[in-house]
Parts: structure tokens; C-alpha cells; sequence
């Protein structure tokens, strides 16, 4: 089935292609180095608008889709946020027509497996590759050398001094396609994905010795480039392989958009108004060196001409909030494995000191924090930096966040550049997170509007406010979310062995493991609620409303806080699961190996969900909109994108709590010692106190709050926490209410498509139209 989705996934490509090349326009190349997609057949055949065929198909076949469409493995070429965002967006460039390539690393190892042994996580290899992948098409005939290492000779050739880069050794990146289709249109744009392979170029020293197997094994060595993707979304270790990624899929991707320019222009006059090339955060950013690079040393413009060029072409998305979280590539690293790029980011930071020289003075300081190069016992070359100074456009990912860059991370560069500064808040694509996942509401909702427009023009959803009132609407809404519950239940007890019901209130925490996200704060919440319920007399546990909380997340494998606190809810979930006097008042699940897949299942069934980082933490956050878009209520603290959807649906249709930004940096600049409050001092107690066992290994999280200064404020935060879980159980009571909660919920929740994302980046920061491939 695959294999024919599959060729009219190339049929539509090639037309593409062939389109935008007549076409000319100016193209948009999107570098990330982490895309997660997940699974590809339902969406392709979904996008291609041949869903109903293939399951008609299917019937006669004696096969059922949905079983079917279980046995595809989810492609997690990515960590979290950045990398679902990277796929969201792409489907929106499809599907919105615009000329836009991706570009990427194809790890053959994607982000680890998780599996959980006595509630411990265990990292296992995802060798996704498996039984082969029937997306991509394999192009051997597009391929480029990427060099490394070596020296650069001064040589003088055609009457001017030059570079030449005499590498220590070579690598071939091969390229894999993989087609990416639109709603709605013929359009069906690229990721191209890069592959390492030994180079075509023999190495006849090492061959002429006469060790001819183990020059052999050298050679393999190569593939090691794309092996495997870092599992840790936030710290930057300097690590020699990782530099060596982000440089291989960056010279394979500018040589490729080079040719391609040069196909079809003689000059490098027009490069600027045909190509835009975008940073999703650092990782690509030696694209900019190595633009600069290839135009001056290979191209033989001038290093004006070049650096007018890069100005102009690059852009650049940041998704960090603090500073200790930018990028950082140790001079010495970077000067062996690149040698040229070294001087070349020497030049550019040369010149840019001079220009602040001439705007500050002499100021010693602001030029130490703004330089390129970070001076000190280990010399570091600061990628945002680099990136600041010659994009043209960075770009926060939410209002919010975008207010932090300029008052703190970017502090200084938005002083001088105060143009350059801007944000997009980010979305979803609402063809995955609800036309694929949740099949029925889109045919309600489809029902509803008179039309299914809105799978393009996202804002039609507002359209469901005037049916708010309607009880034919509430009771069909509520028993589409009831079957999605019962399938979230089966799931449940698959993945799991417990029976849950799906009377109780689903109230779900689904994403990366971190202390700024406050997992830890949702698990102490649960102990409370526990705790409440054991005291209680029997006429009061009539009044509980039951709950089913479902926590699910990957812990970086290093991060040692993150891995205690995926055993805390192991444990806690033991103790309250086998309490006879709790039974389905209360039951704690965590889902094991959380992604895309996952989530397209957990989100339709949910009830609540929980987005209650400490404010100021989270750059935007995208999960919530998943939610939002289908129906399911927050219950969050006033951070990153909540902010604008609070804007959009009102804070009375969702469950707010915790401090607010600008309180959490007052009381971290007084550094006030946090008071605990007396339930969470109780709470902390039980845990100390071993009533869920492993009191030893659990004291560092208890350490954290009590002791260490509770930096994330889970003890300011937690009677609001609970009062908004107090309030999100009496609205749940009035099931009308929450239905007509859930009903705008969905209805408010298009400013957060990924469609108007892209279409904001089109028109402000790419400068990219759209090119409508005829049917
Ligand atoms: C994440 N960052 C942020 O933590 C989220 O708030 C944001 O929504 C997404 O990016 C997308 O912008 C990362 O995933 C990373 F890699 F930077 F840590």
C-alpha cells in the first residue's frame, strides 16, 4: 500500500519540481537538523486527497486500515518542540503552495526508545531503518563531497591572493528525498535528507600500503556522520561528532542549492532575490560560513559581494529562553575539523567589533558580551552570536518570548539592531492534529461549518461559536470525544495492563521530561489529591470527581533529575493504582516511549491537559495547541504561547495558575527564600518519608524544592496549582458547561495553525510567494 501511495507521492513531486523550475521563483531552503515526522501514510493519503479509495480498496482486500496503518514506525529524526515544529511547517509550505525545500541528516538512528524497567527509563536503539522506508527515494546520482579537517594555503591564482582548503579528509553526502504532500493542491514539496558515505575519491596512500582490509574500514568509518541523532535537546557538549553533523548537512545543502541556482543563472547578482535560506535555531548556522566560503573561495566574488549576499539571504529562529542555553563551539574543535571557517569567523568578528567600536566607544564589556568569540580558559565561538550579526531577521517563537529576547538573552543585539528583532508565534498543522487524528470530530466539525474549508482556512473555525448554545451540537461533540476516550482506554490497558474508565476526567502531561516543565509539580499535585481522598469520610469520596491522570515523556539519557522524576510517578502510580479504598477515584498511568504516534492518540482523548512550566521557561510551546484545536481544556501558567491563546479564548474557558513572568523575575532577582506552603511541605514529607519507597533516591527532587532554592517555584506555585485543579473538577461536574469550554476551545484555536506561522514568515522574513503547481 505504501509502494502505490507512493507513486503518486512521486508523480506529484516530479510535477513540482519541474513547476517551480519553469517557474523560477524565489525558493525558501528550511535547515533544520532535526525533523519529527512520524508516521506518513495516513497523512499522504489523506493530503492526496484519496483516503476513501484506498479504504474501499483495503475493504475488498479483507484488510482494515486502521490495523494497518498501527505497523508504520514513526520517523523521529528529532528531540521535541524544534522538531515537531519543523514538521508542522513543512506540511504547511505544502500545502500553502510555497516554492520551500527542507533540509536535513538522516540518522539511521533516531531518538531512543524508551522503555521502562521497575519504573526506571532504559534507552534502546531506534534502527528505524529496519525494514526499509518506503517514503524516501534514494538519489545516488546526487551526491557532494564534504571536507574536513587539513590546512588552508595562501596560493595566487588569476592575479588575486586566495584560499585553498587542502582537506584531511573527505566524506559523500547522498541525498534522500522525501516527498512531503499538501492539502488541497498538486503541490508536493522536498525534505531532502542527507546521508554519509565513504567518498568516491580513493585515498591511494592508505590503499598502496597494502593493508587493504583495514583501509576498508577506515573508508566505513565515514557513515558514522549520519548515525545517530543527539538525544539531548538542550546542552551543547562541544562534542567533535555533533560539529561534524552540523557542518556535513550544512556543505551538502549549500552546495546543493548552489548548483541549483547556477543551473539556470550565470551570475550571483540575483542570488539574493531567488533564495532565502532559514536556521531553525543554531545548529544549521555554519550554513552562513559556509555560504560565504564557497562564494569567495570557489565562486571568486569579492568578501563584499559575498557578505552582502549572506545579509541578505539568511534568517534565523531561536527557541532558547536562556542564555546558558545558546550554543557554544570550542575555538580549537572548530579550528581542526574547519580550518578556513576559523578564519573566516575570525573575519567577520573583526569587522563586526569595529562597527561597535565606532557605535560604543571603547566599551570593554558590551564588546566582551557581544563578541563572536568567547574569551577564557576555553575559548568558544558563540553560534547565536554569529547568527544575530549577519541574518537579516531573527525571530522569537511567541510574543512572550520574543519580549525575553529583547530584555535579557539578546539584550544587547536588540540595543543596536532593533529592527531586526521580531517573533512568529508558532502552530500546528491541523491536517494531522485533527484531520488524521481525529477523524471524528473533523467530520463534526466539517458538519457544523457547512463545509471543510477550514482544513485550509483554519479561521472558519471561529464559525462554531455561533452553534455554542446548540444541544444537538454539545451532545454530538461530547460523544465524539466519549469514543475517543474508549480508544484512548484500549490503548491504555495495551500499553499498560490497567482498566481505566472513561467516566473519570482524563487529565494528561505529555511531553519532554524537564524540571522547567514541572512534571515534578503535576506528581506532587497527585500525591495532595491522594492524600485528600485516603482522609476522607465516605460520604465525601461521593463528591470526588474521579480523575485518570496520564503522564507520558523522554528524559534526555544524561539528565539524571528528569530520570528520578519519571520513578517518582512509577512509584506514586504503584501505591495509588493497588490502594483498595482510592479504586477509580484516582489513578495514575505513565505511557511509556511518548511520540508523534502516541500523541495523535493521547490528545483526541484528553480531557485536560497540563502546560504549567515555570513562567519565563518555555519559549512558546506547541503541544498545548494540539489540544486546544481538539477540544481538550489547559490548565497552565501564564507562559510562552498560553498568553496569546488566552487572548484567543479567554482566560475563563481554561485553568490558570502560578506566578506570573515578570513576578518570577522579581522574586529571583530578591532572591527571596521561598516559604513553603504547608500541603507541599506535607506532600514532600510522604515522599522523604519513603511512602513510596526509594526515599534515597527520590531526596535529590526533594532536595530541589526544600533546599536548593527552588528555582522552578514549584512551592510559590502550588496552592494556585491546586486551586485551578479544584476549579477544572467543579466545571467538569457540569458537563454542559465543559462541553461549551471545549466547544470554544476548538473554536479559538486557529490563530495557532501552522499556516498562519508560515504565512507570517512568507510575507515578513522570506519574502517567498506561493507557485501553484496546475492540476
Ligand atoms: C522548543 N525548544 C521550546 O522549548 C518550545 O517552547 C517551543 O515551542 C519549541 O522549541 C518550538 O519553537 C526545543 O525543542 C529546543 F530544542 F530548543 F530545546
Amino acid at each position: 500500500m505504501a509502494h502505490s501511495v507512493r507513486d503518486r507521492l512521486i508523480e506529484r513531486w516530479h510535477d513540482t519540481q519541474q513547476f517551480f523550475k519553469k517557474k523560477d521563483p524565489k525558493r525558501l531552503y528550511y535547515l533544520s537538523l532535526e525533523f519529527l515526522m512520524g508516521r506518513s501514510l495516513s497523512n499522504s493519503i489523506i493530503n492526496l486527497g484519496v483516503k476513501d479509495q484506498y479504504m474501499d480498496a483495503l475493504n475488498q482486500l479483507g484488510f482494515s486500515f486502521e490495523i494497518l496503518a498501527e505497523q508504520e514506525g514513526d520517523a523521529a529524526l528529532g528531540n521535541g518542540g524544534l522538531a515537531r515544529l519543523s514538521a508542522c511547517q513543512m506540511d504547511s509550505l505544502a500545502t500553502m503552495d510555497f516554492p520551500a525545500w527542507g533540509y536535513g541528516l538522516r540518522y539511521q538512528y533516531g531518538l531512543f526508545r524508551q522503555v521502562i524497567l521497575d519504573g526506571f527509563q532504559h534507552e534502546q536503539p531506534d534502527y528505524w531503518l529496519n525494514f526499509g522506508n518506503p517514503w524516501e527515494i534514494e538519489r545516488v546520482h546526487v551526491s557532494y563531497a564534504v571536507k574536513f579537517y587539513g590546512t588552508v594555503e595562501e596560493k595566487h591564482l588569476n592575479g588575486k591572493n586566495c584560499k585553498v582548503w587542502i582537506p584531511g579528509e573527505t566524506v559523500e553526502a547522498v541525498a534522500y528525498d522525501n516527498p512531503i504532500p499538501g492539502y488541497g493542491t498538486r503541490n508536493t514539496i522536498n525534505l531532502r535528507l542527507w546521508a554519509a558515505k565513504p567518498s568516491g575519491q580513493y585515498d591511494m596512500e592508505s590503499f598502496g600500503t597494502g593493508d587493504y582490509i583495514n583501509a576498508i574500514i577506515d573508508r566505513q568509518k565515514a557513515e558514522t556522520i549520519s548515525s545517530v541523532l543527539y538525544p539531548d535537546d538542550r546542552s551543547y557538549q562541544g562534542k567533535e561528532l555533533r560539529l561534524k553533523q552540523q557542518y556535513f548537512f550544512v556543505s551538502a545543502s549549500v552546495q546543493d542549492i548552489i548548483r541549483r541556482f547556477k543551473d539556470s543563472h550565470s551570475s550571483f547578482d540575483k542570488f539574493h532575490e531567488k533564495v532565502a535560506l532559514q536556521l531553525n535555531d543554531t545548529h544549521p548556522s555554519l550554513a552562513i560560513v559556509e555560504v560565504i566560503r564557497v562564494l569567495v573561495d570557489e565562486e571568486h566574488l569579492s568578501w563584499k559581494e559575498a557578505w552582502d549576499i549572506a545579509c541578505n539571504i539568511f534568517s534565523y529562529t531561536t527557541h532558547t529562553v536562556v542564555p546558558e542555553g545558546l550554543e557554544k563551539i570550542p575555538v580549537d574543535l572548530l579550528g581542526s575539523l574547519l580550518p578556513r571557517h576559523l578564519q573566516i569567523i575570525y573575519d567577520i568578528n573583526f569587522s563586526f567589533t569595529e562597527e561597535l567600536k565606532q557605535r560604543f566607544g571603547l566599551d570593554y564589556d558590551r564588546l566582551s558580551r557581544m563578541s563572536i568569540i568567547e574569551e577564557g580558559a576555553v575559548k568558544n565561538i558563540r553560534m547565536a552570536n554569529l547568527s544575530i550579526v549577519v541574518c537579516h531577521n531573527v525571530n522569537g517563537v511567541s510574543r512572550a518570548h520574543l519580549d525575553t529576547l529583547k530584555s535579557k538573552v539578546f539584550k544587547d543585539f536588540y540595543e543596536l539592531w532593533p529592527q531586526k528583532f521580531h517573533h512568529k508565534t508558532n502552530g500546528i498543522t491541523q491536517r494531522r492534529w485533527v484531520v488524521v487524528s481525529n477523524p471524528g470530530l473533523c467530520d463534526l466539525i466539517t458538519k457544523w461549518l457547512g463545509t471543510d474549508a477550514w482544513i485550509r482556512e483554519v479561521d472558519l473555525l471561529l464559525g462554531l461559536r455561533e452553534h455554542v448554545e446548540n444541544k444537538e451540537l454539545q451532545l454530538e461533540w461530547r460523544t465524539v470525544r466519549r469514543v475517543n476516550k474508549i480508544r484512548l482506554v484500549e490503548f491504555i490497558e495495551a500499553m499498560t495492563g490497567m482498566k481505566v474508565s472513561p467516566d473519570a476526567m482524563f487529565d494528561v502531561q505529555i511531553k519532554r521530561i524537564h524540571e522547567y516543565k514541572r512534571q515534578l509539580l503535576n506528581i506532587l499535585g497527585i500525591i495532595h489529591r491522594y492524600d485528600c481522598i485516603k482522609n476522607m469520610k465516605d460520604s465525601e469520596r461521593k463528591r470526588v470527581v474521579p480523575r485518570v491522570c496520564i503522564i507520558g515523556g523522554k528524559a534526555a539519557p544524561g539528565y539524571e533529575m528528569a530520570k528520578k522524576i519519571i520513578k517518582l510517578c512509577h512509584s506514586v502510580g504503584e501505591k495509588i493504582n493497588s490502594d483498595p479504598d482510592i479504586g477509580d477515584l484516582l489513578k495514575l498511568i505513565f505511557i511509556p516511549d511518548y511520540n508523534v504516534s502516541v500523541a495523535e492518540l493521547v490528545i483526541p482523548g484528553s480531557d485536560l491537559s497540563q502546560h504549567i512550566s515555570t513562567a519565563g521557561h518555555e519559549a512558546s510551546g506547541t503541544g498545548s495547541m494540539k489540544f486546544l484545536i481538539n477540544g481538550c481544556l489547559l490548565l497552565a501558567t501564564a507562559d510562552g504561547s498560553t498568553l496569546e491563546i488566552i487572548d484567543e479564548i479567554g482566560e475563563e474557558n481554561m485553568f490558570i495558575c502560578g506566578a506570573k513572568i515578570h513576578e518570577v523575575a522579581m522574586m529571583r532577582e530578591n532572591g527571596e527564600a521561598p516559604k513553603l506552603p504547608l500541603e507541599l511541605v506535607h506532600v514532600l514529607r510522604m515522599v522523604r518519608d519513603g511512602y513510596f519507597g526509594h526515599e534515597e533516591y527520590f531526596k535529590p527532587l526533594c532536595d530541589s524544592i526544600e533546599s536548593a532554592g527552588d528555582f522552578y517555584l514549584l512551592g510559590h506555585d502550588f496552592p494556585s496549582y491546586l486551586e485551578a485543579q479544584a476549579a477544572a473538577d467543579k466545571a467538569f461536574v457540569d458537563q454542559e458547561t465543559w462541553t461549551k469550554m471545549s466547544i470554544l476551545s476548538t473554536a479559538g484555536s486557529g490563530k495557532f495553525s501552522s499556516d498562519r506561522t508560515i504565512g507570517d514568515y512568507a510575507a515578513e522574513t522570506w519574502g517567498i510567494e506561493p507557485c501553484r503547481c496546475p492540476f
